[in-house]
């Protein structure tokens, strides 16, 4: 009997802590992610998270749905399930220029006068601004307060299901902040609109990663959000960082006594709920005040960590909203007023193919210089047949080419009835143009491939990798000399670098005895670099210097690595299958084997040591970034920025040039700043570092 009670008296006081512990993690994340203004270390913070994990584990029965540990599923999806939408997601009508705002404008108002039902005074409410923010759209659907289904826009009427997607992202509550409505009482479901979208340095970062494991790139900041969404393994989707803003509060059975009357108040109540809101929008009481918006941040938007293509104007009164309604396509309350795509006309001269890597032969358009976006185009990637094919491209055709944030520009279309009656036709090689050798494309590939191992083209991309800044990290080895190496046959494999001699250097192209002493010396420094670097400067299809880190926490060693299982690599978190299968695959080769061997033999680490654990295992995920600090940081004082940077593995320099990766900007920025945005550096501020700091790998 006595027992009994206690044990009760127990678990209610543990159901009670757990409660707690959920609802403390729950204001701290909305503080981060939403406010941005954290109130709790990230020490303390992981502290009460474990403390919830671990009571979780303990007493499996008391895990919930909108736990904080429920972000990241276990198990990845086979396939998503099509869903129709409560309420269908319609798409905007575009503008391009004020004209087009004032002849909406005209329309809508004339709508209204035949609507003999509206009595009330129909400018009183205005007009609501707001950033269009180019990403994937969501619907979010809440059942008494928890989140109960994410879904794509789809054709608007059907979308995916991809909740355990949504749930990995940060700003998106899993649990409403029901609490913030005092009096009022929240509808049994309501859903929520908004736009999830990756941040540019972000995106940028994939790419990067991407480049490096031999992957296709994303076009731009859209597509890899839309591709991320679609990711079956949500837990790929949680190390992406996607963001979501939050835009539109269905309330089912609006009326008079609702909580929200107005778009204004909408916006606010989804603030207060939990969301991240965009903060950039605008109450506007004129026309004209909505056009001096839309000019404002047709420049001012370059200046935003996230991509935006125009802004969305919205009639602010819920009322006025439902006496328009839609069109077969549209609402008639609202805009999207677009800014021009940055795009030019030029003629393509040549069209080159060149062989990377990992042996991929990409064709690149050679066009004639073309000024875009400030910066002068003169090569655009074609990417692969199936693009070319696609875009019946020939050499002589006048095209245009637009740049995508930020990555290399890409030719959007051909202008047909330009082409001259000479243009050429462009035909994949099917010998590689490095080495001769005959290349292949797989089935269902679009890429066509050298595997001629020693084709020269790929031993020189694979030296560029192994020597690069993520990998070994060899300095005073560029492309140039390792072109001289490969070609002089002094390197047949990165192995061979550690065969050379100073008097083999010196024979080189403006070599100096110094130079080359101090080359052989870097070369040997780099013995010293860790399992996971040497890993990655393999150059494995698919292992970017993330994914290696991964798998050198799970495998200490090349043989426990080299005699996993396919599943067993599968089982790394964040690694799957296309992974696993590429890294099982390359120690089947026997060239593959004898590399290492050869490697180990002159002493490269191939295991994790006592003092790379330390390393690997603490938060080292600026490791390979140089960054600047400028200006007065909010919070933190400049060596202790410092200090955190290179705690993390990051570079700090005092002057701007074009290898610093990161301006870290306070208030008070001077030349600095501006020489950077002439570089087009990174810009972060101290909450968005800390963010970057604070976020899991
Ligand atoms: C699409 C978007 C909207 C907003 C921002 N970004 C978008 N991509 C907004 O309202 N702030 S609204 C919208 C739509 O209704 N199709």
């Amino acid at each position: 009997m006595l027992i009994e009670k206690v044990m009760e008296l127990m678990n209610s006081e543990i159901k009670q802590r757990v409660q707690e512990l959920r609802q403390l993690l729950q204001q701290a994340s909305y503080a981060y992610y939403v406010l941005d203004s954290p109130i709790m270390e990230d020490a303390v913070y992981d502290q009460l998270y474990r403390e919830l994990q671990q009571l979780e584990t303990q007493y499996p029965e008391l895990v919930t749905s909108d736990s904080p540990t429920q972000r990241v599923g276990e198990k990845p999806a086979n396939q998503f399930t099509s869903v129709r939408h409560n309420i269908p997601l319609y798409s905007l009508e575009n503008g391009f220029n004020i004209d087009e705002l004032k002849s909406w404008d005209q329309r809508w108002r004339r709508t209204v006068e035949t609507l003999s039902t509206i009595s009330h005074s129909i400018d009183a409410a205005g007009y609501v601004c707001e950033l269009k923010i180019d990403g994937s759209a969501l619907a979010l659907t809440y059942e008494n307060g928890i989140l109960k289904r994410g879904a794509t826009r789809g054709d608007g009427v059907t979308g995916e299901d991809i909740t355990q997607n949504v749930r990995t992202i940060r700003s998106i509550p899993l649990r409403l902040n029901v609490e913030a409505l005092h009096s009022s009482s929240l509808p049994e479901r309501i859903e929520v609109r908004g736009e999830a979208f990756l941040p540019l340095d972000v995106f940028k970062q994939i790419n990067q990663e991407r480049q490096k494991a031999g992957e296709s790139l994303f076009a731009n900041p859209r597509n890899a959000a839309a591709g991320t969404l679609r990711q079956l393994d949500s837990r790929i989707v949680a190390q992406r960082r996607l963001d979501f803003f939050a835009y539109t509060l269905h309330i089912p059975g609006w009326d008079d006594a609702s909580i929200a009357n107005t778009q204004w108040e909408a916006l606010e109540l989804l603030q207060k709920l939990g969301f991240r809101v965009n903060p950039n929008h605008k109450l506007c009481s004129s026309l004209d005040e909505v056009a001096e918006y839309y000019k404002h941040w047709d420049t001012e938007r370059l200046n935003l960590p996230y991509m935006t293509d125009g802004v969305v104007v919205k009639l602010n009164s819920f009322r006025l909203q439902e006496q328009l309604g839609f069109t077969q396509k549209f609402p008639r309350w609202a805009i999207a007023l677009k800014y021009a795509a940055e795009e030019a006309p030029t003629r393509v001269e040549n069209i080159a193919v060149n062989v990377g890597r990992t042996g991929a032969l990409t064709p690149l358009a050679e066009m004639r210089p073309v000024l875009l976006a400030g910066t002068t185009v003169s090569r655009a990637t074609l990417h692969n047949s199936d693009r070319i094919a696609q875009l019946d491209i020939r050499i002589g055709d006048t095209v245009i080419v637009r740049k995508a944030g930020e990555i290399i520009p890409e030719v959007v279309r051909v202008l047909p009835e330009l082409r001259p009656t000479d243009a050429k036709s462009f035909v994949m090689p099917t010998h590689c143009p490095v080495c001769g050798q005959p290349v292949v494309r797989e089935k269902g590939e679009a890429v066509t491939r050298c595997v001629n191992a020693s084709c020269p083209a790929i031993l020189k991309g694979a030296i560029e990798h192994w020597v690069s800044r993520d990998a070994l990290d060899i300095r005073g080895i560029g492309e140039k000399l390792v072109h001289q190496l490969v070609d002089k046959e002094f390197v047949r494999s990165v192995a061979d670098l550690y065969d050379l001699t100073e008097e083999q250097l010196c024979g080189l192209d403006r070599m100096g005895k110094k130079l080359a002493q101090k080359l052989v010396e870097a070369i040997a420094q780099s013995k010293n670099q860790p399992w996971s670097r040497v890993l990655y400067g393999l150059g494995i299809r698919h292992v970017g210097n993330v994914n290696a880190q991964l798998l050198t926490q799970k495998f200490p060693t090349v043989e426990k690595l080299a005699e996993a299982s396919q599943i067993n690599i599968e089982t790394v978190y964040g690694i799957g299958e296309e992974i696993a299968q590429s890294v099982y695959q390359w120690f089947r080769i026997d060239a593959n084997k004898s590399l290492i061997s050869r490697l180990q033999t002159y002493g490269l680490q191939f295991a994790t040591t006592e003092e790379g654990l330390k390393v690997d295992n603490a938060n080292r995920k600026l490791v390979g970034s140089t960054f600047v600090i400028t200006g007065t940081l909010p919070t933190l004082k400049r060596d202790e920025v410092k200090a955190l940077i290179q705690k993390a593995g990051g570079k700090v320099t005092n002057s701007i040039s074009k290898k610093t990766d990161y301006l870290v900007v306070g208030e008070d920025a001077g030349s600095k700043l501006a020489k950077a945005k002439e570089l087009g550096i990174n810009q972060v501020s101290e909450a968005q570092l800390l963010e970057l700091l604070a976020t899991e790998l």
